[in-house]
């Protein structure tokens, strides 16, 4: 057995399913060992970026990791924006990368690089295989690294040599560690400020948006007469009728500055305090009041749910029946706006929708609509890193099993970022209904551009602006094998969601904005 198929025969053993790739020459061991060893289903993505930005998907959905196969330095750094988003996202990732032999480095040859350096930006885990007697070993570890809470990137670079060679040994899956449970102090200390203060923030991050922790957070906050909100970007939220209509805390800073302003206390659970996305000239970096005490319940390794499952236990709260979101919304009319579209996606998507949100300036009006849907996952970018919603969207169809449909509610200009995750969904005829919201510019950056009390000028326009010539999204869809149509109404756009729900593969809308 080579080393290849020490870690192919690891992997699986491990339960690694699903093998995201985009393959060179060193990885040819790796990828013959795939050929020759079944259970592996491999997923090609045609630039790296997709790649990871799927296996960020696949994780965020199916609550293991995948495997990457990514080709050295280079390789790496073409995916390196959505390992940051992945790494935001606290998602683990098996990250393996093939390289340069061994004995082959010292030649400084074409695509040697500093692969361990642009890997440490990204990864939790780091290691680079030394000799195919190891690799089994080293994958073994590196994924109970990837699925060690919350979840990380662990990179594990693999010389061709190591690969190769002759001496693998399949290793036994590690065992993997579980959250942490919370610290009793924090718990007595959470109840305590809860109790005895006004103006408490439970602010929640992570898992502690999924169901059954949210139940729990309603039932501290229901039996202290507390606010309970989400982190701004949140990798996985369950939402919709039985979930709670949580808001989160806004993007724009004046917004955040002033949704926060009020607060005295912050209890934080698996979320940190909230900053701005950027800095701006006299404006503060955190965007909670700066006499605000931060109280900490867990930390993102720390479980979640039995935290507040204690805090519950410890406030002696009773049930409480989750608030009614109302009707389920009717389907707009019209010219497209943010409400109305989210209102027309509220009014048909199925139960066990995930909606894969990369809408940028035109999104910030969906979560509000949306409370009353069937029950659904809503995944967003993470790490800021534009260039994530299309490759996350393929990567969750895939995680959630294939058979639950999904909504990518993508800007333009993020996703020509990684439009090829179109002709991967095509290629593996998944379930992803993108709406893709055209405006044809930076609008975002617009808006910050005219923040700074500046109008801009040709040149500005020139970075700022995406026609000239006009992108044609249904060509574009239907040039990687995936049908689309143009919609200028809500209408128009709700009529080709119902009919692409009625298919089973991928569908794509363009949707004047
Ligand atoms: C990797 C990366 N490159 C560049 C940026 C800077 N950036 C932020 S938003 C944006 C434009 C987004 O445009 P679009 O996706 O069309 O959304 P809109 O602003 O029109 O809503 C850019 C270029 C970024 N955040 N990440």
């Amino acid at each position: 057995m080579n080393g290849a198929e020490s870690l192919v025969h690891t992997l699986l053993k491990s339960g690694v399913e699903v093998c995201f790739s985009n393959p060179g020459t060193s990885e040819m061991h790796f990828v013959a060992a795939l050929d020759r060893i079944p259970g592996m289903r491999c997923v090609l993505g045609l630039q790296e970026n997709v790649v990871t930005g799927m296996a960020d998907g696949y994780w965020r959905m199916a609550g293991k990791p995948a495997v990457t196969l990514l080709h050295c330095g280079p390789g790496l750094g073409n995916g390196f924006a959505n390992l940051h988003n992945a790494r935001r996202a606290r998602s683990g990732i098996v990250n393996c990368v093939g390289d340069q032999a061994t004995y082959h480095r010292p030649y400084d040859a074409p695509l040697t690089a500093d692969t361990e350096g642009v890997a440490r930006g990204v990864s939790g885990w780091m290691r680079t295989a030394r000799r195919a007697t190891e690799v089994g070993r080293d994958a073994a570890i590196a994924v109970q690294a990837a699925r060690t809470a919350p979840g990380q990137v662990a990179t594990l670079i693999l010389p061709s040599d190591t690969c190769w060679d002759d001496g693998g040994v399949v290793a036994d899956p590690l065992p993997v560690p579980v959250a942490q449970p919370a610290d009793p102090l924090a718990v007595r200390n959470a109840a305590r400020i809860l109790r005895e203060k006004k103006n408490v923030l439970i602010l929640l991050g992570g898992p502690a948006l999924f169901e059954g922790a949210q139940a729990f957070a309603w039932r501290a906050a229901q039996v202290t007469g507390h606010k309970l909100m989400a982190e701004g970007s949140n990798g996985r939220t369950q939402r919709g009728r039985g979930r709670l209509p949580l808001e989160r805390v806004p993007y724009p800073a004046d917004q955040a500055i002033a949704a926060l302003s009020w607060v005295e206390h912050l209890i934080l659970v698996n979320a940190r305090a909230p900053v701005g996305f950027f800095a701006y000239p006299n404006m503060p970096s955190i965007h909670y009041p700066a006499s605000a005490e931060v109280h900490v319940l867990t930390r993102y390794e720390q479980d979640a749910e039995a935290a507040l499952r204690a805090l519950c236990e410890e406030l002696k709260a009773p049930a409480a029946a989750l608030p009614d979101p109302g009707p389920r919304p009717e389907g707009a009319r019209g010219a497209p706006t943010p409400e109305g579209l989210a209102r027309t996606i509220a009014s048909i998507m199925p139960e066990g929708t995930v909606i894969a949100d990369e809408s940028v300036s035109f999104g910030r009006g969906f979560f509000k609509e949306t409370h009353a849907a069937a029950p659904h996952d809503w995944l967003q970018i993470c790490g800021g890193a534009i260039g994530c919603g299309l490759p996350l969207a393929t990567g969750a169809a895939i995680g959630a099993g294939g058979s639950r449909r999904v909504i990518g509610l993508q800007a333009d200009g993020s996703a020509m970022y990684t439009l090829q995750a179109l002709w991967t969904q095509a290629r593996e005829k998944l379930p992803v209904t993108t709406i893709l919201l055209s405006n044809r510019k930076y609008q975002i950056l617009l808006g910050e551009y005219q923040n700074v009390g500046a109008n801009p000028g040709r040149t500005a326009m020139d970075m700022l602006d995406l026609g000239n010539p006009d992108l044609d999204w249904v060509k574009l869809a239907n040039g990687m094998g995936v049908e689309a149509a143009k919609a200028t109404t809500l209408e128009a756009c709700g009529d080709l969601l119902a009919q692409s729900f009625a298919g089973s593969g991928p569908f794509l809308i363009e949707l004047a904005i």
